[in-house]
């Protein structure tokens, strides 16, 4: 198990260090459907491999409210069509979010903070 995280940092830096994004994939994007009090917003993001839409990933992000404290809310995405994932969050309030996306093949795993807009 050590040596398998060790691979798999060692592999990670070496990826971030070959294309300025996160291995072999790249989120795209993440929007925001608007914010409702009370009721779940909605997170879509787009996965690429350099300009291909890369389809049967498992997705996931912790978010983390940027300048306040209200814990991580978990998100689980699903695919919606081919590259395109959307995940149902619960959100206390809307501003600027940070996401740490988690996005798994079942060999590769990898990870990247990007930053979400809820208005
Ligand atoms: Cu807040």
């Amino acid at each position: 198990m050590r040596m398998f995280l060790l691979f798999m940092t060692i592999a990670g830096l070496f990826t971030l260090t070959a294309c300025g994004s996160v291995g072999n994939w790249k989120v795209d994007v993440l929007t925001s459907s608007p914010f409702h009090e009370g009721k779940p917003t909605t997170l879509t993001m787009q996965i690429k491999a350099g300009n291909t839409p890369v389809s049967g990933l498992q997705v996931q992000a912790d978010l983390e409210m940027k300048n306040m404290d209200h814990g991580t809310i978990d998100v689980s995405f699903h695919e919606k069509e081919k590259g395109t994932y959307t995940g149902e969050a619960l959100l206390p309030m809307n501003g600027d979010w940070v996401g740490l996306i988690t996005v798994n093949d079942g060999k590769n795993k990898q990870e990247k903070e990007i930053d979400v807009k809820v208005e």
